[in-house]
């Protein structure tokens, strides 16, 4: 009370009030503007005026009695009388501005309530005050300064400060004004779409979100996402359920994936979007097609700004011309200036089909709304096809660490590899970097890609039947470097301009051996990608590719850096019929997988299949039988027959686990895939639970996959003397056997080499030596592969260290028997593993690719001198 009575008599009040007004109003502007250029103001949201005058009105109370409050206090330390005007209004200034920052800042609660909240809202509200405090400071001073100037002057003085102070606030609303209205009007959708178009709707949300990046648990919790809303409540619940199997093998259709909607040549696209993701506004901008300014989703130029403030909603219209070379992928984010959004997943694809298209589910066969992988019916009566859409992308920029599930964060450089920002190197919200397989077992680093070891992976997954017509849209959806995508399988290629080229006709599939050797656009196994890029590989020979081999067959980033870092997974061709892959609905379904002793009576290539030639048929197919020795023993697989049946054969012991990339869809069979848990399909030996072996009733091959995970275990060999064409047969067209024996390879047509083609036969050795690269510098620890006839020469220095280069003729079958003189020590792992891989021939990838992908057979050799037994006298002749 009597601060109060102290204040009245000396004018507090009144100073109060002027210098609370300009510093509300001054404060305000400044935290206003500030907001705008933070990007944290709404585009179709309040104007910057009206924002400016709310916030300052809502803070005005709290102002004036935080700045009365501090004068009085002034005051009351300081006194008046013995103090010159110019003392007086320092102190007035000093005491009035850090109030008012103070109070300024205290009162955005009420400022959220009438504007919405934007990305800083996020902060803790301790923080926010403060930070709010600070900022505003370096504006109150200064304008508490000016309002001092106008409260406290000498006599008549005071009136027309007064009169300027309502002449200043005047002029700035009417600056403020003509400021907020620069932009034209707003022009709406825009009507790109003619008369009749078939119109397709989606309701689409920019949201945060919780990306896991993979079964280990890696994970960007400053996420963005595009959205279908009917999805919302999925994606809630994925980010919350318990790992691993909060992400599927495979992507599948997991709710937290890049947004794929997809349309037809001739369609009009709606796009009814509200943004709902903190740090914009954003809207959605997707390439090639035609639009109108105000559905551009973005904010260029003079144009009316088409993306919307954080809660607010407005609808694009595109039109898809119909024409053939806009199928594809069309790259969707938000605009320009929004690439940490991108770099944390703020982008998808609008996928166009030809005319009247319908798009169906892979795993079901029903319609499907969205996502990466579709079978595509078209409308135009041409073959149906897969549809894979692979969105290649970094994950934040390069300074940005990833979290792992324990909260820690993910190192920068993998301790095993030392290759760089592992799982930031990703596809489709997915990446499976080496490093969380490699520290279960260290030495597996061969097998970095394969199943057996390590299980399949969380990365997009490509599924198909052999012959499958198959086009994949390859799209660059990160914006920080480029990609190469490669795709392995030697016969798996693809025209860089499908549409240019008269012989590319991506339904003719099948067994091609006489695959033509020219054609108008060149034929293509990789492809460079940069951010914004989109392409269309329509893949010859469709699943299986011309060999038309059951199998995984690897696509990764060409980069090692990038593949080893994450970028990587793999194309399941199947030979037999599974519960989760509904086929094309124009294609003669694959038939159901029978156990070995329903392959009994059954004729194959003129051999019928009695109980007695049946282990003989089937034993020629497996690797020999045997218990490994140790984790590196790949010369043997423990499989057996049923106790109770020997005419049943079983595959090894499964791998109970845990481990994350274990397929884990029973508790009791953590290694099952889907087709062990049918009733019946798992059988107890006093070994263990055994898969059965299943086989291809139509031609007596095993059901692809043949095995099953072993974390840890090194793959065996393949069988028949560690055959480079374990499930195509080596050479087509073998007579078949007269007499009491049979061979499973023989009659084949699809024999990996034609049986009149040349053979060539090759053995390389990989060796180690110094190579002198320059005049003056030699590298200790070169590496090279030489044929075997070469290699004394080489190390004598006779003939020269250079890269192989073998030649063959169209129409040649070339074998290659690869060892290695290899040594520990130069090697950084300290264990020595090389492989050899070639593109752009036909061969079998369960055991010619070099690369172990998926559940293929190892490929890659140890040392011999490091591994086999040495002679230590002649042996007898
Ligand atoms: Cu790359």
């Amino acid at each position: 009370m009597i601060v109060i009575r102290s204040a009245l008599r000396h004018g507090v009040v009144r100073a109060a009030l002027v210098i609370g007004v300009v510093l509300a109003y001054g404060v305000g502007l400044w935290m206003t503007l500030l907001r705008h250029f933070e990007g944290g103001h709404h585009h179709g949201g309040p104007s910057l005026l009206v924002h400016w005058l709310g916030a300052a009105t809502i803070a005005l109370p709290f102002v004036i009695l935080s700045v009365g409050s501090a004068l009085a206090l002034a005051r009351s330390l300081t006194g008046r009388e013995h103090h010159s005007l110019f003392a007086r209004r320092a102190v007035a200034a000093a005491a009035a501005a850090p109030a008012a920052s103070l109070a300024f800042a205290a009162a955005y609660p009420a400022r959220v309530w009438l504007f919405g909240a934007s990305e800083v809202d996020a902060l803790p509200p301790p923080v926010r005050i403060a930070r709010d405090t600070l900022l505003s400071l370096a504006i109150a001073l200064p304008v508490a300064a000016l309002g001092a100037s106008l409260a406290l002057r000498e006599g008549r003085a005071r009136h027309v400060a007064r009169v300027r102070l309502v002449a200043l606030a005047g002029a700035a609303c009417l600056a403020a004004a003509l400021g907020g209205s620069v932009h034209a009007a707003d022009p709406g959708p825009g009507a790109p779409c003619p008369v009749g178009a078939p119109v397709k709707s989606f309701d689409v949300q920019a949201i945060n979100v919780d990306i896991t990046l993979n079964r280990f648990g890696d994970h960007d919790p400053t996420g963005k996402m595009y959205v279908l809303s009917n999805r919302v409540g999925d994606v809630r619940a994925e980010e919350h359920a318990p790992l691993p199997n909060r992400v599927s093998t495979g992507l599948r259709e997991d709710p937290i994936q890049a947004l794929v909607i997809r349309a037809n040549e001739g369609d009009c696209v709606q796009i009814n979007f509200t943004n709902n993701a903190s740090g914009g506004p954003f809207g959605v901008h997707i390439d090639g097609l035609s639009f109108e300014s105000g559905s551009s989703g973005d904010e260029v130029g003079q144009n009316f700004p088409s993306d919307v403030a954080l809660g607010a909603s407005r609808m694009y219209r595109y039109f898809v011309p119909n024409d053939p070379t806009l199928e594809g992928a069309h790259y969707m984010r938000p605009g320009p200036g929004n690439r940490q959004a991108v770099a944390h997943g703020l982008f998808g694809v609008l996928a166009v089909e030809p005319p009247g298209s319908s798009y169906l589910n892979v795993t079901t066969g029903a319609p499907l709304e969205s996502g990466w992988e579709a079978s595509i019916v078209p409308g135009n009566g041409r073959p149906a096809f897969r549809e894979f859409v692979q969105i290649y992308h970094e994950v934040g920029d390069e300074d940005f660490l990833i979290s792992t599930k324990d909260g820690d964060f993910v190192p920068q450089v993998d301790p095993f590899t030392t290759s760089y920002r592992p799982d930031a190197r990703a596809m489709n919200y997915r990446s499976e970097a080496f490093m969380n397989r490699l520290a279960q077992a260290p030495e597996q680093e061969s097998q970095g890609y394969g199943s057996y070891t390590f299980g399949d992976p969380a990365t997009p997954m490509m599924r198909g039947y052999l012959k499958d017509p198959t086009k994949i849209r390859l799209v660059h959806g990160g914006g920080e470097m480029f990609h190469v995508f490669h795709l392995h399988g030697g016969g798996d290629r693809w025209r860089f301009n499908p549409l240019a080229d008269p012989t590319n006709d991506y339904g003719k599939t099948g067994l091609n051996k006489q695959a033509i050797e020219t054609s108008q656009s060149t034929r293509l196994d990789s492809q460079a990608i940069g951010p914004g890029e989109s392409y269309n590989l329509e893949i010859e020979g469709g699943a299986g590719a011309v060999q038309q081999a059951a199998g995984d067959f690897l696509y990764h980033c060409h980069i090692a850096e990038h593949y080893i870092s994450g970028m990587w997974s793999f194309w399941r061709v199947y030979n037999t019929k599974q519960p989760d892959l509904a086929p094309l609905p124009d294609r003669v379904p694959p038939p159901d997988a029978v156990d070995s002793s329903q392959l009994i009576g059954k004729t194959f290539n003129g051999t019928t299949i009695s109980a007695g030639y049946l282990d003989c048929w089937i034993r020629q197919q497996l690797p020999p039988q045997g218990v490994p020795h140790s984790d590196q023993d790949s010369s043997v697989w423990n499989w057996t027959t049923a106790p109770s049946n020997p005419q049943i054969y079983l595959g090894e012991p499964e791998d109970k686990g845990p481990w994350p990339d274990l397929p884990n869809l029973s508790a009791a069979h953590p290694g099952s895939l889907i087709t062990d848990l049918a009733p019946g399909q798992i059988v107890s030996t006093p070994s263990g639970d055994r898969p059965k072996i299943m086989f291809d009733p139509t031609n007596g091959r095993p059901a692809w996959p043949l095995m099953r995970p072993h974390i840890g275990d090194r793959p065996p060999f393949s069988g028949n003397g560690h055959t480079g064409a374990p499930w195509l047969g080596e050479t087509g067209n073998v007579p078949i056997p007269n007499g009491p024996s049979v061979n499973p390879y023989a009659g084949r047509n699809d024999g990996l080499c034609p049986n009149s083609a040349p053979l060539r036969k090759f053995n390389v050795v990989a060796i180690t030596l110094p190579i002198k690269n320059t005049k003056t510098l030699t590298d200790p620890t070169g590496m090279i592969y030489t044929l075997a006839q070469d290699k004394d020469g080489v190390y004598a220095g006779t003939k020269p260290a250079q890269p192989l280069a073998i030649r063959s003729n169209i129409g040649d079958c070339d074998a290659v028997t690869l060892t290695s003189e290899e040594t520990d020590a130069t090697q950084a792992s300290g264990f020595a593993k090389v492989n050899m891989h070639i593109h752009h021939v036909q061969f079998d990838p369960n055991a010619s690719d070099g690369v172990i992908t998926g559940m293929s057979y190892e490929q890659s050799v140890r040392p011999y001198k490091a591994e086999d037994p040495t002679l230590t006298a002649a042996a007898a002749v």
